[in-house]
């Protein structure tokens, strides 16, 4: 099998075979998968967005369209489009547009800014640029003008009032047959957490990824009667296809938009819709709790709450039936593939104190110590993992490939867990050099590069601190050089790089040096502990 878009590792024939026969690998493509549940149930509602109750019917209709606009406009297979739009309808259009051309979506997150947009349309070398007017008070064209400056050449087709370019409702023509992509070529990249200078893209097959949510249906029970409510950023991973908006569309549910994740906005949806199922990170499912516990709405339609992207506390996950009257989900997950679940029938204890375990039979799961080799079972080591929906390597990423993947094709997640005896996944901590901060992933040698560019800074370590409400916030240490820069300063000069705000640190520290461990290299361990200790009266203070 050789996948349409160079430069992605992919699966050797031996285990293609394998999920294929296991009937994992069904050969279709989401192109193909709009236009069955258009042809079944046309007049079902597929998406809410406000007042805007879009068909399957409608659905298929607009993404053909969109095609054919787009391949007008030169864009075909094979070429890659970034994409940054919000929860709007918009966004399926988009997605299915470009899989029905066999184009290959780059997946943005809204919060991006020039930093990580220019890089991703520069390293792909995307045909165009897919965005939307104004977004939570910032113009998105402002962005697309610093990005055209600097990627000459890019199409920018905007969602909304365009300003200066495309209007993304002007790309349209009448349908015309299309070759359209194999199920086994590149459906889109997805973005790296990250724990390198730049993120890294992951590609992603209409095979794999389509076996992933419809396989996670049938464990978190998504039929045509689920009502999802997408409240994190629909382009992650986690609401997209865990099973997300896509997995609910492939079920011929109906997928309910709301542009921004508090309560105010969730709730009455949830009343409105009868939502059914909805996914949150820890700390927004804290919010929703607190917020629930005196709301007027009628929250009784919901059956499932899913937790993930960072660890669910066990207060969290205590609360989640007796306010909610709702079954918590954990699921803990990655870009790459994997996805583990608590299962909706386990008991009590299971879902509340671990991750779950994988979607399928063939998830090789193994933990092992510092030399690869498997840990007792039980005790505490790496995650590593292969299987029918894990990439094999991350897309034009030879170098980094050769380390985040065993010769044998397991992916290092980075991850430090131990199996229960029933198979269950326990997160114990994580050996990447990565942030979670509340789910929102930063890469610390990412930050540091950019602390790195300011004259005053010789050196710059980022760690993670505690944090009550988002699990970990992000610190900065930093050796100065000459005259000691103003933290205030240095957080403005990294916000001015034009970064996502999530990784401009939360706190910067100086120091003289740092603690080195045995081999002379830098010990974030010591520093980590430094800052959790001076927090503790701080902590305290604010009781
Ligand atoms: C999800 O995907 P990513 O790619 O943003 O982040 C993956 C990483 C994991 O390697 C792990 O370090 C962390 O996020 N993580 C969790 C977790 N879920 C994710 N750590 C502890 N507990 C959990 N429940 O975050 C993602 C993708 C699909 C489904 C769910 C989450």
């Amino acid at each position: 099998m050789t996948p349409s878009l160079p430069g992605c590792p992919t699966w050797p024939e031996k285990f293609v075979q394998r999920y294929r026969a296991a009937g994992y690998w069904r050969g279709y493509t989401f192109g193909q998968m709009l236009r069955e549940r258009a042809a079944e149930h046309p007049e079902r509602v597929a998406v809410v967005d406000g007042d805007r109750h879009i068909s399957y019917r409608d659905l298929d209709v607009r993404a053909d369209r969109l095609a054919a606009g787009l391949r007008g406009l030169g864009i075909g297979a094979g070429d890659r489009v970034v994409v940054q739009l919000p929860n709007i309808a918009e966004f399926f259009d988009v997605c299915f547009a470009l899989f029905r051309l066999g184009a290959v979506p780059v997946f943005a997150l809204p919060s991006h800014r020039l930093t990580e947009i220019s890089y991703f349309c520069e390293f792909s070398e995307a045909a165009a640029y897919i965005t939307v007017d104004v977004e939570a008070g910032f113009d998105h064209r402002k962005l697309a003008a610093d990005v055209v400056a600097k990627v000459p050449g890019l199409q920018v087709l905007v969602a909304g009032e365009p300003g200066e370019f495309r209007a993304l409702s002007d790309v349209d023509a009448e349908p015309a047959e299309l070759p359209g992509p194999w199920p086994g070529d590149i459906a889109f990249l997805q973005l790296s957490g990250g724990s390198t200078g730049v993120p890294k893209l992951i590609p992603r097959t209409h095979d794999d990824y389509i076996y992933s949510f419809r396989a996670s249906n049938e464990i978190c029970g998504v039929t045509a009667d689920t009502v999802y409510l997408g409240a994190l950023p629909i382009a992650h991973n986690f609401p997209m296809s865990s099973p997300g908006t896509f997995g609910v569309l492939h079920a011929g549910g109906r997928v309910v938009l709301a542009r921004r994740p508090s309560p105010d906005e969730v709730f009455p949806l949830i009343e409105r819709e009868r939502v059914t199922l909805v996914a949150a990170v820890p700390p927004l499912a804290l919010v929703w709790l607190d917020a629930a516990a005196d709301t007027e709405h009628d929250l009784s339609s919901l059956e499932v709450l899913q937790v993930g992207g960072a660890k669910c506390s066990e207060e969290v996950a205590r609360r989640v039936r007796p306010v909610l009257g709702a079954t918590l989900q954990q699921v803990f997950g990655m870009a790459e593939g994997l996805v583990n679940y608590t299962r909706l029938d386990d008991p009590d204890d299971v879902i509340r104190t671990t991750q779950g375990r994988p979607i399928s039979p063939d998830d090789e799961v193994l933990v092992v110590d510092d030399a690869d080799n498997p840990v007792a079972p039980g005790e505490t080591g790496h995650l590593l993992t292969r299987g029918p929906y894990t990439i094999r390597g991350y897309y034009r990423a030879e170098e980094h490939n050769a380390r985040a993947f065993t010769p044998d094709g397991y992916y290092r997640t980075g991850d430090v867990v131990r199996l229960t005896p029933a198979g269950n996944v326990v997160v114990e901590g994580r050996a990447k050099d990565q942030i979670n901060r509340g789910g929102e992933k930063i890469a610390a040698e990412e930050v540091e590069n950019h602390l790195l560019a300011h004259p005053a800074v010789h050196d710059a370590a980022v760690v993670s601190m505690p944090d009550d409400y988002l699990g970990e916030r992000t610190c900065a240490f930093v050796v100065p050089r000459g005259t000691l820069p103003k933290a205030r300063e240095l957080i403005k000069f990294v916000r001015e790089r034009g970064l996502a705000a999530y990784k401009v640190p939360d706190r910067v520290e100086f120091v003289e040096q740092f603690p080195q461990t045995g081999v002379g290299k830098v010990s974030k361990r010591d520093l980590r502990e430094a800052i959790s200790r001076e927090l503790v009266p701080e902590l305290k203070r604010r009781g």
